[in-house]
């Protein structure tokens, strides 16, 4: 195996992952500028597919309508002359002083009314470029203090979001769905829709829920201590997994973005044999920050090694799944039983069958192991190629 990505394999990256300039809260930009254009050209020689955007990221916030012609020009023919796609695109509703208190749920309500317009006008710019996705992270939807958000209140407000977002997009016929990204704090101290759950929760409650899922990230589900392919199944379960964020995370810390296959290594491993079983045919897509002591060089290796570690454990998590002795671990677990419905006959049926209560070896049941040990030993013996 070369782990050579191809353009079938759907790695795509946000302009701002290999564009980070190192910026953190204590220290200065590592690394200059890196000119979109350039970022679409080395993506496209290192094998990937796609490349996504905030507003922001193309077009220089403020940019008089004739510079954002020209950026959006000379964009649109580095993707014509590479092949590169445009499937996601998303709104900086964070960066600018003006979001310091949100956008979409911002308490003033001109800066609410201003962060739907920006949004609105990058979404005529991603239906242009082809985008069928639509990302929304709301980084400074949220309070450090409990008095400064009525989070009812600010619910309602996000809701009228969405829904006039929505509306705008059946209005004006786009093929484009959205993914709410989901994060539990950091820039805010907490933000609002915190955890896939919770984001789920949030969008039956809109008018055209169909139009509507997530874009889960690997270290903001992390970052709240839970299980991230768990959540990503239950998003999958949900049907609502319109999109994705890969990338690094160790723990409960603040947000790492390391590159993909970097922090829980086993979290990742199980996340994609999820999505290659799983049938997730959207891009995988890496929100990661090449670490601020890179220069370029370092830059492509962290973009590269994402796409690589994707493949070692897509071959890794195929060889697991193609093992015949995992394949009866399975069984001796008992995994093929939880694929089978608890009660196919009814409730008559169920109430009916004295097997199932009043004659059931209790104790009997109690004593069987589950085998789960042995069947997680072949797991790691396949992520650590032990069994080649
Ligand atoms: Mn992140």
């Amino acid at each position: 195996m070369t782990y050579q990505p191809t353009p079938e394999d759907k790695f795509s990256f946000g302009l701002w992952t290999v564009g980070w300039q190192g910026v953190d809260p204590f220290g200065v930009a590592t690394r200059p500028a890196l000119d979109p254009v350039e970022s679409v050209q080395k993506l496209a020689e290192l094998g990937a597919y796609g490349v996504t955007f905030h507003d922001d990221d193309l077009i220089p916030f403020g940019a008089s309508e004739a510079e954002r012609e020209s950026h959006i020009k000379r964009f649109r023919q580095a993707l014509d002359a590479t092949g590169i796609v445009v499937p996601m695109a998303t709104t900086n509703l964070f960066t600018h002083p003006v979001f310091k208190d949100g956008g979409f749920t911002a308490n003033d309500r001109d800066v609410r009314r201003f962060a739907l317009r920006k949004t609105i006008r990058n979404i005529d710019l991603a239906a242009e470029l082809g985008a069928k996705t639509y990302v929304a992270w709301g980084g400074r939807e949220g309070a450090e203090s409990g008095g400064a958000k009525d989070v009812r209140d600010a619910l309602d407000r996000m809701k009228e979001a969405f829904d006039l977002l929505g509306e705008y997009v059946v209005e004006q016929g786009y093929d484009l769905r959205f993914a709410i990204e989901p994060k539990p704090n950091e820039p805010r101290g907490d933000i609002l829709l915190p955890t896939i759950g919770h984001a789920l929760a949030f969008i039956e409650r809109l008018e055209r829920p169909e139009m509507y899922g997530v874009n889960p990230e690997v270290g903001h589900e992390q970052m709240a201590g839970l299980n991230f392919p768990h959540g990503i199944a239950q998003a999958m379960w949900a049907g609502k997994l319109f999109h994705l964020d890969l990338n690094g995370q160790h723990g409960t810390r603040y947000d790492q973005d390391l590159r993909f296959g970097a922090g829980d290594l086993r979290a990742a491993f199980w996340l994609v044999d999820l999505l290659e079983r799983g049938g997730y045919e959207g891009p995988r897509h890496f929100d990661f920050k090449p670490p601020r002591t890179e220069d370029f060089d370092g830059v492509w290796a962290s973009a590269a090694g994402c796409m690589r570690n994707y493949l070692i454990l897509k071959e890794r998590t195929a060889a697991f799944r193609a093992d015949p002795e995992v394949q009866e671990a399975l069984r001796a677990s008992r995994l093929d039983e939880l694929a089978q419905p608890t009660a196919a006959e009814g409730l008559a049926g169920l109430l009916a069958d004295k097997g199932a209560f009043e004659e059931f070896d209790v104790e009997a049941a109690a004593e069987r192991g589950m085998a789960f040990e042995r069947l997680d030993q072949l797991a790691m013996d396949h992520l650590l190629a032990a069994r080649d």
